[in-house]
C-alpha cells in the first residue's frame, strides 16, 4: 500500500467539494463558516494541485526512466501571471470547480481574484519564458525551467499626483500555495576568495578558495500541459544562510552579528531588479545571476549523475538555453566544474561545454548589452574570471590563425574589452560558447547578425538563426477571451487550442454576417468586462461605445509612448481650437499601461505627462463623448488578460530597428485587434501574414532610420515645418495640461525638440495619416469586423507552440 501511486481525486462536483473542504478544514484549519476569502482561495488552489499531483509525479518518473534529452531553460525572470485559472484549464476542472464552489456558497470568480500574480519578471523577456514553459509542457517536451524565487517581484506601481510611486510587491505575504520547497535538494554556492595552484601528481592544477557561501533552496512549481497528463517543473531558487547561526560568534555574545550574516545571504534573492533595458552593473545583480545558475547547473548534474553516467554525455541529456545574457556565467561555471572538480583537460571540457549551451538575444539597444567590470568579477568570482580569460585567449588564437595579420578583427571580437573600462562583454561570451545564437523575430535576427555581432556572424554564419517569438494560446486566448474562444470552438471544434494554425479555417467566416455580428458582440462583452474592472479597480469611468485604442508595454523612449500622446494632444488641440468639428471624429478611448524603471527619469516624466493630459482631456466638456484617456496603474499580466481581448486597436509604434520582437503585438492580433504599427520586430511578420489591407502600417523602415541617423537627424526641422506637430508640442509647453505651469513638461519637450533619439517627430506625420485611416476604417463596422476576423485567422503562426517547434528543429536537436 505504501508504494501505491498517488491518484487524482474523482473529477466530480462531489469529489471536488470533499477535497476542498478537507483542505479548508485540515490544511487551513478553519471551518467554512469562519473562513476568509483568502482561506478559501488557498484551499481551492491546494485542491486543484491534488488533481495535478499524480501527473507531476508520473512525468518526473517517466523522465528519470527514459532519460530523454531535456531543455534546461535558464532565465532570471518568469512573469507567470496567476496560476489558478491555468491549472483549472489544464485539468479541465473549470466547470466542476465552479459548481463545487457554488455548492459551498462561494463564487469561483471572487476566489480567483484573490490570487496575487507572481510578478517575477519585468516584461517581454520574462513573459516569453512563461509562455515557453507552458508550450513545452503542452507538447510533452521534457523541460526544467530554472530561475529565481524573488521575495519581492516587480514593484507595484501607484500614481501620486500623476507621478509614479513604487511599492514593494509582497506576493508571498498572504501565503503562496503553488511552490513546493525542497530543502533536501539545497545546493551550496560559493563566492569571493582567491585562486591558487597546487600539484596533483605531476600536473599543476588551479583551485578556487572561496571566502563565503550561501545555500540555494529550490522551490518546485508545476507547469501543467493543456489537458495532456503532463506536468513539467519550474525550479526557482531562494537564497538562505548556510548556517542559521554562526555558533562561534553566537557564543562570543554577538547575537546581532550572527543574524546579520543570515540577512546578508538572504538579500541575494530579495528583490527583482526592475531595469528592463539599462543594466546597472550592480554587484548584487551579478550575485543573483551566479547564484541561480550555479544552483541550476549543479542541480541538473546531480539529477543525471547516476552510476554509469558519463559526464561526457551531458550534451546528449540537455541543452541549456540562455535567456539573454543574464545566465551566461553558467558557461565558466560548467568549465570550472569539469576542469577543477572533475580534473578534465581544458579542450575536453570546452568541447562538452560548447555543446551544452545556446544563446537567445532579446535586444538591439547597445546600452542593454550586459558588460561586467573585470574588477567586480574578479572580486566575486575570481576563478570564473580566469576561465573567461582562458576562453578568450583560446578563441582569439583561433581567430588570429584564421585571419592572420588582422589584429583589428581579433580585437573587435575579444570577450574582454578595455574600453571604457576593462570588462567582460557577456553577449560575446555567450556567442563564443553557444552552439547557436538566435534573435527573436526575423528582422531582429538579421540586425543582430549584421549590426550587433557582425564579426561573429561572418566567422560562424551557421551559428546564427532566428526563432520568432510566440505566445501561449491557452492563457492569452482560451482563458483571457472565453467569448471569442467559444465562437472559434463553435466553428472549428476545440483542436485549435493546441494547434493554432487551425485558426486559418476561420478565414471564410470573415464573410459571414452572423459570425461578424457574434464577433462584435464578443468584443463588446470584453469591453464591458474591462470597464467594470477599471471602475472597481481604479475608479475609472469609461463610456462603452468608443473605439478602444490600447498601448500597453514597459515605458521606454524607444517604444514611443510620446508619439501616441502627441497624437492625442493633436486631436484635442484641433477640437478645442475648432479646427475640426468634434462630431466628425470617431469617439475614441485611449488606454495606457506602463511601468517605468524607477531610476529612468525621462520615462517617469512621460508617465506624468500622460496622466496630466488625461486629467485635462477627461474633464473638458468640449471633447466629452469624443475622446477619453485612461491610465490604470500597475499594468501586469492579470490586467493584460482583461485589456487585450477588449481592444480594437493595438499600438505597436516603436522606432524601426529597436523593438526586438514584441509579444503584446501578437496577443492583440490573436484577439481580433487591428495593429497600427511600424515595420519593427515581429510587426513585420504580422503585417506579412495578415496582409497590408488588414494592418495600419506607417513610419520609416529600419534602413530609412539608419540613413536619417547618418545624415544628422534634426527634430527641430519637423517641428518647424509641420504646423500640426508644432501646435501639439506648443500646447504641451503652454501649460494647458499643467494648470498654466510652463515648466512642468520641460524635460519631455526639450528632449523631443533637441534630441529625440528615437525620432518620434520624424514619424509623426505618417502616424497621424495612419490614424486617420484607422478612423475611416472603423466607420464601416462590417468592414472592420472582416479585417479583425482575418487578423485572428491569419496569426496562428504566433503560437509559442510553433516557437518551440522551431527551437527544437533549429537549436535543441540541431
Ligand atoms: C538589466 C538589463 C536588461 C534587462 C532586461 C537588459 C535587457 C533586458 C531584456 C532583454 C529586455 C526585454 O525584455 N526584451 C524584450 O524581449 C522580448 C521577448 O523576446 C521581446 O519581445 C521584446 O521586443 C524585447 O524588448
Amino acid at each position: 500500500l505504501a508504494l501505491a501511486p498517488v491518484t487524482a481525486p474523482p473529477a466530480t462536483v462531489d469529489g471536488f467539494v470533499k477535497e476542498f473542504l478537507r483542505e479548508l478544514n485540515t490544511g487551513q484549519g478553519v471551518a467554512l463558516s469562519r473562513s476568509t476569502v483568502n482561506d478559501q482561495y488557498l484551499a481551492l488552489a491546494r485542491t486543484v494541485r491534488h488533481y495535478l499531483m499524480a501527473r507531476w509525479l508520473e512525468t518526473t518518473r517517466h523522465q528519470r526512466e527514459t532519460k530523454e534529452k531535456a531543455v534546461g531553460y535558464l532565465s532570471a525572470e518568469y512573469l507567470l501571471g496567476r496560476q489558478l485559472g491555468n491549472a483549472l484549464l489544464a485539468t479541465d476542472l473549470g466547470e466542476i470547480a465552479e459548481k463545487a464552489m457554488a455548492a459551498c456558497g462561494l463564487d469561483l470568480v471572487t476566489l480567483r481574484a484573490q490570487e496575487v500574480e507572481p510578478g517575477l519578471g519585468n516584461g517581454g523577456l520574462g513573459r516569453l519564458a512563461a509562455c515557453f514553459v507552458d508550450s513545452l509542457a503542452t507538447m510533452s517536451i521534457p523541460c526544467i525551467g530554472y530561475g529565481i524565487r524573488y521575495e519581492y517581484g516587480i514593484f507595484k506601481q501607484t500614481f501620486v499626483d500623476g507621478r509614479q510611486v513604487e511599492q514593494p510587491d509582497t506576493w508571498l505575504s498572504l501565503g503562496e500555495p503553488w511552490g513546493f520547497p525542497h530543502p533536501e535538494a539545497a545546493v551550496q554556492v560559493d563566492f569571493g576568495g582567491y585562486t591558487e595552484t597546487y600539484r596533483d601528481g605531476d600536473v599543476e592544477r588551479t583551485r578556487w578558495v572561496p571566502s563565503w557561501n550561501v545555500l540555494g533552496l529550490p522551490y518546485n512549481y508545476m507547469v501543467p500541459g493543456y489537458q495532456n497528463g503532463r506536468v513539467n517543473t519550474l525550479r526557482l531558487w531562494s537564497a538562505q544562510a548556510t548556517k542559521a547561526f554562526d555558533l562561534a560568534i553566537f557564543n562570543a555574545g554577538d547575537y546581532a552579528e550572527a543574524v546579520r550574516a543570515q540577512t546578508f545571504a538572504e538579500n541575494i534573492t530579495k528583490v527583482l531588479y526592475p531595469e528592463d533595458s539599462t543594466p546597472q552593473g550592480k554587484e548584487l545583480r551579478l550575485q543573483q545571476q551566479y547564484f541561480f545558475v550555479a544552483c541550476s547547473i549543479r542541480d541538473f548534474i546531480n539529477q543525471v549523475m547516476e552510476p554509469g553516467f558519463d559526464l561526457h554525455d551531458l550534451p546528449e541529456r540537455v541543452t541549456f538555453q540562455l535567456n539573454d545574457t543574464h545566465p551566461v556565467i553558467a558557461v565558466p561555471e560548467l568549465m570550472r566544474i569539469l576542469v577543477d572538480e572533475h580534473k578534465w583537460e581544458w579542450d575536453e571540457a570546452w568541447d562538452v561545454t560548447k555543446r551544452c549551451f545556446a544563446y537567445t538575444c532579446h535586444t538591439l539597444l547597445p546600452e542593454a548589452l550586459e558588460v561586467w567590470p573585470v574588477d567586480l568579477l574578479g572580486r566575486l568570482l575570481p576563478r570564473h574570471l580566469e576561465i573567461i580569460y582562458q576562453i578568450n585567449d583560446a578563441f582569439l588564437a583561433e581567430v588570429r590563425e584564421r585571419f592572420p595579420n588582422d589584429e583589428l578583427r581579433a580585437r573587435s571580437m575579444s570577450i574582454v574589452t578595455d574600453y571604457p573600462d576593462r570588462s567582460v562583454r557577456m553577449a560575446y561570451l555567450a556567442t563564443v560558447a553557444g552552439m547557436k545564437v538566435n534573435g527573436v523575430a526575423a528582422l531582429h535576427s538579421q540586425l543582430l547578425a549584421d549590426k550587433v555581432l557582425p564579426a561573429f556572424s561572418e566567422y560562424w554564419p551557421e551559428k546564427f538563426t532566428n526563432v520568432t517569438n510566440g505566445v501561449t494560446p491557452r492563457r492569452f486566448l482560451r482563458l483571457a477571451n472565453p467569448w471569442l474562444s467559444q465562437l472559434i470552438t463553435d466553428a472549428l471544434g476545440v483542436g485549435w487550442v493546441t494547434d493554432l494554425d487551425r485558426l486559418a479555417e476561420l478565414e471564410p467566416y470573415a464573410q459571414d454576417e452572423d459570425f461578424r455580428k457574434a464577433f462584435r458582440e464578443a468584443k463588446q462583452t470584453n469591453k464591458e468586462r474591462l470597464y467594470a474592472l477599471l471602475r472597481a479597480r481604479d475608479g475609472i469611468e469609461l463610456s462603452g461605445d468608443h473605439l478602444l485604442d490600447v498601448m500597453v508595454k514597459r515605458l521606454h523612449e524607444y517604444k514611443r509612448q510620446t508619439l501616441k500622446i502627441l497624437h492625442i494632444v493633436s486631436l484635442y488641440e484641433q477640437i478645442i481650437h475648432e479646427r475640426v468639428d468634434p462630431t466628425t471624429i470617431t469617439p475614441r478611448t485611449v488606454v495606457f499601461g506602463a511601468k517605468a524603471a524607477p531610476g529612468y527619469r525621462l520615462a517617469k516624466e512621460i508617465i506624468y505627462l500622460i496622466n496630466k493630459v488625461g486629467e485635462t482631456v477627461n474633464t473638458d466638456p468640449r471633447v466629452a463623448g469624443r475622446l477619453q484617456i485612461a491610465f490604470p496603474a500597475n499594468y501586469n499580466v492579470t490586467l493584460a488578460e482583461k485589456l487585450i481581448p477588449a481592444a480594437d486597436l493595438s499600438e505597436q509604434i516603436s522606432l524601426a530597428g529597436m523593438e526586438a520582437s514584441g509579444t503584446g503585438n501578437m496577443k492583440f492580433a490573436l484577439n481580433g485587434a487591428l495593429t497600427i504599427g511600424t515595420d519593427d520586430g515581429a510587426n513585420v511578420e504580422i503585417r506579412q501574414l495578415v496582409g497590408d489591407d488588414n494592418f495600419f502600417g506607417f513610419g520609416m523602415t529600419e534602413p530609412e532610420v539608419a540613413a536619417l541617423g547618418a545624415s544628422g537627424y534634426q527634430p527641430g526641422s519637423y517641428y518647424e515645418s509641420n504646423p500640426q506637430l508644432k501646435a501639439a508640442i506648443d500646447l504641451i509647453a503652454s501649460g494647458a495640461f499643467s494648470g498654466g505651469d510652463r515648466n512642468a513638461f520641460e524635460p519631455v519637450v526639450s528632449n523631443l525638440l533637441y534630441h529625440d533619439r528615437f525620432m518620434a517627430l520624424a514619424d509623426f506625420a505618417s502616424y497621424v495619416d495612419a490614424q486617420a485611416a484607422v478612423e475611416a476604417a472603423y466607420a464601416d463596422q462590417e468592414a472592420w469586423s472582416k479585417m479583425a476576423i482575418l487578423n485572428v485567422a491569419r496569426t496562428g503562426f504566433f503560437s509559442s507552440d510553433r516557437s518551440m517547434r522551431d527551437y527544437l528543429s533549429r537549436i535543441w536537436r540541431a
